[in-house]
């Protein structure tokens, strides 16, 4: 495998987290701020690490169908990076960017609850006690682990066992990705951010996963639809970020469309119009504030099978405007009938 850079990058992923006039004292920063972490999408994972002083997550979701990408977060605000154990992190007084690599495990519960006690520990200590964006990276995902249970369902006892041992401290939880890699061991890394600025949004076409039933697992997955980041300085004002979860064709709990990928696609897309429109965000005590599937940018889709791309492709561009930034993985999904998950974010 070779280790080379990636060729492309996602321009709209070039994310300023907060509005940099305001925030930003004059001439404190470069232009186009400072970086506070970077997700690299390769052919090879490898522990998280300070690349050029700032946090970086490698991860194994590319392969010969789809272009190695990397997602970066700026900011305006000066950032102060640094290691804590495994993990790599950034912060800005704002907002944080944690990220740590879990190697292969035979059974993943236990080091994922302390992966992610360690991460929530972390997080609340330096004051960030709004989650607002988690992503989970698993290998394996719906193989089975040492002990014969699929490892997704391992991986969401041991994420749901910490945040019940803190649920005095992260009440809420974030939106969220629980999605497919092509190595063993699972990378996880999130953005948090300063209390009062996080909104966290269920999704009124699907049961809030942390309810979902026994049977996708003994213990439900720890995420919620979309979060809203309301801007900094900005309480009151409904002006901000809406970070949209990892979307599949779920209507209530069940998976809908199990033999077509097409119609998989479209009631996604549907799934995500229903999330992030008006009538959802006031529902959620945000008024003025409302988007339509067309407003989704710096987006994800995770297509199962390599031979569904180019439907899942043309869905997709169809559907979204020519210069929505787009990113492809052949990646698995967390359920064995899933075909597609999408994601992105609103602004
Ligand atoms: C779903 O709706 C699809 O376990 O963190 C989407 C987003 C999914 C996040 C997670 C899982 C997760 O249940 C899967």
């Amino acid at each position: 495998m070779s280790n080379r850079q990636p060729e492309a990058r996602l321009q709209g992923l070039w994310s300023d987290l907060v509005p940099v006039t305001t925030v930003a004292p004059e001439g404190s920063v470069a232009p186009r701020g400072s970086i506070l972490g970077r997700i690299r999408f390769t052919d090879v994972p490898a522990e998280a690490a300070l690349d050029d002083a700032a946090p970086l997550l490698t991860t194994h979701m590319t392969n010969e169908h789809v272009r190695p990408v990397e997602e970066i977060w700026r900011t305006a605000l000066p950032v102060r990076t640094g290691v804590a154990g495994d993990a790599v992190f950034a912060e800005d007084g704002e907002h944080l960017f944690y990220a740590v690599r879990l190697g292969p495990q035979p059974v993943y519960r236990r080091p994922v609850r302390e992966l992610y006690a360690n991460a929530l520990e972390f997080a609340w200590e330096h004051g960030y006690t709004d989650l607002v964006r988690m992503w989970n990276l698993i290998g394996g995902i719906t193989s089975p682990n040492a002990e014969g249970m699929e490892i997704y369902r391992d991986f969401c006892v041991g994420r749901a066992e910490a945040f019940a041992a803190s649920a005095d401290r992260f009440p809420q939880l974030s939106a969220a990705t629980g999605i497919g890699t092509l190595s063993p061991g699972v990378d996880v890394c999130f953005l948090a951010a300063k209390p009062g600025r996080a909104v966290h949004l269920e999704n009124p076409r699907q049961t809030p996963a942390y309810k979902y039933p026994s049977q996708y697992g003994p213990k439900s997955p720890s995420f919620a639809r979309a979060t809203f980041l309301k801007d900094v300085g900005a309480p009151e004002s409904a002006t901000g970020t809406l970070f949209v979860s990892g979307t599949a064709s779920i209507l209530g709990d069940d998976t809908v469309h199990p033999d077509s990928v097409a119609l998989q696609t479209e009631e996604t897309l549907r799934n995500i119009g229903a999330l992030v429109g008006g009538d959802n965000l006031s529902g959620h005590g945000l008024d003025g504030v409302g988007y339509d599937v067309k407003d989704l940018d710096q987006v994800k889709v995770y297509v199962r099978d390599a031979e569904h791309l180019p439907v899942v492709r043309n869905i997709v561009e169809s559907t979204l405007p020519a210069d929505t930034d787009v990113s492809y993985f052949n990646v698995a999904v967390c359920r064995p009938d899933l075909l597609v998950e999408i994601e992105g974010v609103c602004r």
